[in-house]
């Protein structure tokens, strides 16, 4: 071989290492993520979504959250925003929303039929129902619209075509607090572990929202009992004597994946629910229905609690007391409303990892 062969051989060779090298650098999922590493941002992506169901009125609590959430986490990762609302979010809305990030915005609204009484259900019913609640004193009871973002959160958020082609949505509600560093990407995470829905705080429902959806609930799943997962998790919300116990994960946070909620089986159970008409009859919340159904559905090992994401959301906490990861956020994990891992509802969902990790030993 010429030596100016040679020298091209060697070249060669050393491009094609160069071009490997960066290929594996590009591709790797930053498990940490100091500073702002664009490279590793994006680097680590997977395919997901902001999202904050919310109405124009609420711009001053997104003033107060999406700072937060962008300093804490998404300054990083650039994560889209979608943002819905049952009417046209304002010119003035969405210009100073995008004030509030670098990130791809983008504004839905929601088709009447997902905001609206449904014609199997009797309105002079409801408001009668209604009026009952609002005299009884049951929270939010007396309130159509509320009725309309439970139902829609339950049954229709993850089919509005600005979240199509997304594979995991972040829930994230005006006004709520971001207290810790997220050093790493929670969308990739689940993926990774194949986690199907993350949560912080779990906690108990008030009876006199939901009287009839545990029955309903359990007729449902003795009709279906294909939907019902062998594995299940329904530890977490069945007491011994059958009843409901009322837990349930605080749905205003949640990192999940948008596929259960399109799948057959969630179809079947939010239409079983819907035809009862107990989100307007009753003020069945979408927490608890997400999470019977995540209960029914989900092994424990596809359900995830962000110990260490600090968030709050009046009136509670999810602020890590691990000395650890304390050291990356600013919350009181010995606030007497810190809801992270001392709650009656959180030890049944620890129950069911240790049943589960000894199984594996
Ligand atoms: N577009 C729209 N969004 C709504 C409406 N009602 C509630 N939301 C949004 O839906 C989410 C849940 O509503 P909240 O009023 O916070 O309900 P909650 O969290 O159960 O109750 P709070 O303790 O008051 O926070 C929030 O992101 C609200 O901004 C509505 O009528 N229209
Ligand atoms: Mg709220």
């Amino acid at each position: 071989m010429t030596y100016s062969r040679r020298v091209l051989t060697y070249a060669a060779l050393a491009v094609a290492l160069l071009v490997a090298f960066l290929v594996l650098l590009v591709n790797r999922e930053p498990t940490r993520c100091y500073g702002n590493s664009r490279r590793e941002a994006f680097s680590g992506r997977a395919n997901g979504v902001i999202l904050i169901l919310c109405r124009n009125k609420e711009l001053d609590g997104l003033r107060k959250t999406m700072p937060q959430f962008e300093f804490r986490f998404n300054h990083r990762y650039h994560y889209p925003y979608v943002f819905l609302n049952d009417e046209p979010f304002t010119e003035h809305f969405q210009t100073e929303v995008r004030k509030l990030t670098n990130s791809v915005v983008s504004f839905g609204t929601i088709p009447k039929e997902h905001w609206s009484i449904p014609d199997f259900v009797d309105k002079n019913l409801a408001e009668e129902k209604r009026n009952n609640m609002k005299r009884d004193g049951v929270m939010y009871g007396g309130s159509l619209s509320y009725q309309h973002m439970c139902r829609f959160n339950s049954g229709f958020f993850f089919l509005h075509p600005l979240l199509d082609g997304f594979e995991y949505y972040w829930r994230v509600e005006p006004y709520t607090d971001w207290m810790c560093d997220i050093e790493y990407d929670p969308f990739a995470f689940m993926k990774r572990n194949k986690k199907k829905y993350g949560f912080t705080v779990v906690l108990y429902e008030n009876q006199d929202t939901i009287p009839t959806l545990w029955d309903t609930t359990k007729q449902f799943m003795r009709e279906h009992k294909e939907v019902v997962n062998p594995d299940n998790t329904l530890h977490l919300v069945e007491s011994a004597d059958g009843s409901y116990n009322l837990c349930h994960y605080w749905s205003n946070f949640e990192i999940a994946s948008l596929d259960m909620w399109r799948s057959p089986e969630y179809k079947k159970y939010f239409d079983y629910l819907d035809r009862k008409g107990g989100f307007f009859y009753e003020r069945w919340g979408d927490a608890p229905v997400h999470s019977l159904f995540a209960s029914m559905y989900l092994s424990i090992d596809e359900l995830h609690h962000f110990e260490d994401i600090g968030y709050f959301h009046s009136p509670y906490y999810n602020c890590p007391a691990n000395p650890a990861l304390q050291l990356r956020c600013e919350c009181d994990p010995t606030h007497k409303l810190n809801f992270a891992s001392n709650h009656k509802c959180f030890q049944k969902f620890r129950e069911m990892q240790y049943v589960k990790y000894k199984g594996q030993e």
